[in-house]
């Protein structure tokens, strides 16, 4: 039998946009995400919006019940902030307070400790109309919205988070055109960048001089760096999208300062993001207490085949190739690599080079395009999740045994949920939701970790 220590969080994760449907009902304005669809439905997979999601907005009592049954004692979602304050500062929606109230009061009526996110890519559109995370106007919008939501919840929110992989929306909106304003451009990229990590840590500020006796973090996707070979050119390749794509968050909410080497290079290429005077001091007060880690897939890169031409625009794969490993074990329903070793490498990084923060797997799971195919007699028969659950715990599990200070194992996610512009195209859940009807239906995987949270193991 492999057990897990005491006390260990068995749950799951969603977010407010993803879930709660409702999208301007009762007050919530449009996030960017309402938006984007409005104007540009044709981005979204078969032209799906999150108007619905998965309607926790009318259904969060029976959800709740239902992730009883599945054995959470924890659950993480996230406020949304166009809900709670529709115009993005200023008065705040008595019936976003209300909706909120019901669902952490339920959870802990059910012994669910709630796991609450403050922005899940969800930037209301008015804070976008004045430069989103370009603007220090919105950062400061933000620091007062995150007040707010302490003040209003933190006498029963014991874990409280910033944001949800907050170099997404960097990627997304200003260097990939996956996200809303769809911008290309690098070094509006870096300030959007630097200026979530000053609302990051003012939130982090604002919640310490509230003195609640519970804990503030940050959800961070890393994906280890592995180079291709031992080749000098390709250990520098991988070091730097490490620096990239992991470090540059993770550092300074640790740390309290950006990686040396990343700052060189942007100073050396003038990359560097916009900073306002004091920024440094504000950063430092940011370094958080709890960490969550969403790991999917790993990165691999090796050294750029071809020299970039001069005038080539700048981006992270300036420096790295993408590497395609020979045999690499894939999930074919998403086309991401499956590496469960890379949960337990990121456990040995956490440990030997961040001090053991304290921290837990916030997202990890297996999405699947076309999961109708597996239904048989009813039910969504996902022994692929099973297996690939299983193997990521069993690599967690030696990672704690050999010390890592992992507290938890969230799946990514509780309900199959609308994804962004993959809209319903993944399923992820251990439920899984008939999108004509809204009916949910435990998969195996939810009766497999019923019993896995039961007995804090499985063997
Ligand atoms: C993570 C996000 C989630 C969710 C998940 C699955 O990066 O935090 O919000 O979207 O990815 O994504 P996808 O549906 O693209 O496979």
């Amino acid at each position: 039998m492999k057990l897990f220590p005491e006390n260990f969080w068995w749950g799951s994760a969603t977010s407010a946009p993803q879930s709660e449907g409702a999208s301007l009902q009762d007050g919530k304005s449009p996030s960017i995400w309402d938006h984007w669809f409005k104007t540009e439905p044709n981005r979204f997979h078969n032209n799906v919006g999150c108007a619905d999601a998965s309607t926790f907005y009318d259904n969060w009592k029976d959800d709740i019940a239902l992730m009883k049954q599945l054995g959470h004692n924890s659950f993480r979602t996230s406020i949304s902030w166009s809900r709670l304050i529709p115009n993005g500062t200023g008065e705040v929606n008595p019936k976003a307070i209300d909706f909120y109230n019901n669902v952490i009061n339920e959870l802990i009526a059910h012994e669910i400790e709630p796991f609450i996110n403050l922005f899940h890519f969800d930037m209301p559109m008015c804070m976008q109309d004045k430069g989103g995370w370009e603007s220090r106007e919105v950062v400061e919008a933000y620091a007062v919205y995150a007040k707010t939501c302490f003040e209003l919840f933190g006498d029963r929110v014991k874990h409280w988070f910033t944001f949800n992989e907050p170099i997404v929306p960097v990627e997304g909106g200003y260097l990939y055109d996956f996200h809303y304003p769809n911008i290309v451009d690098f070094k509006r990229a870096a300030t959007v960048a630097h200026n979530t990590l000053i609302a990051h840590s003012k939130a982090v500020i604002a919640y310490r001089e509230l003195k609640f006796d519970g804990k503030i973090g940050i959800i961070l996707n890393l994906t280890p760096s592995y180079p291709r070979s031992q080749n000098p050119a390709d250990l520098k390749a991988s070091e730097i999208a490490d620096w990239f794509f992991n470090r540059s968050f993770l550092d300074p909410v640790t740390k309290g300062q950006y990686p040396t080497g990343l700052v060189e290079l942007l100073t050396e290429h003038k990359q560097l993001p916009e900073t306002v005077e004091g920024d440094s001091t504000i950063l430092k007060q940011g370094i958080v207490d709890l960490l969550g880690v969403n790991f999917y897939a790993p990165r691999r890169a090796q050294a750029p085949k071809y020299a970039r031409h001069a005038d080539a625009i700048f981006m992270p794969e300036l420096f790295f190739d993408d590497y395609v490993m020979p045999n690499r074990k894939m999930n074919p329903h998403r086309g991401w690599e499956i590496y469960e070793k890379g949960i337990y490498d990121i456990a040995k990084i956490i440990q030997n080079e961040y001090d053991n923060i304290e921290w837990f797997i916030a997202e990890n799971g297996m999405g699947v395009e076309g999961e109708e195919k597996f239904n048989i007699d009813g039910q969504i028969q996902d022994d692929y999740r099973i297996e690939f659950v299983k193997d990521h715990l069993t690599w967690l599990h030696k990672a704690i045994e050999e010390g890592a200070n992992c507290r938890g194992y969230h799946l990514w996610t509780f309900i199959d949920c609308w994804s962004w512009a993959n809209s319903y195209k993944n399923r992820y859940g251990w439920i899984a939701l008939d999108l004509k009807t809204q009916k949910r239906t435990i998969k195996k995987s939810g009766e497999w970790i019923a019993q896995v949270s039961k007995y804090n193991g499985f063997e």
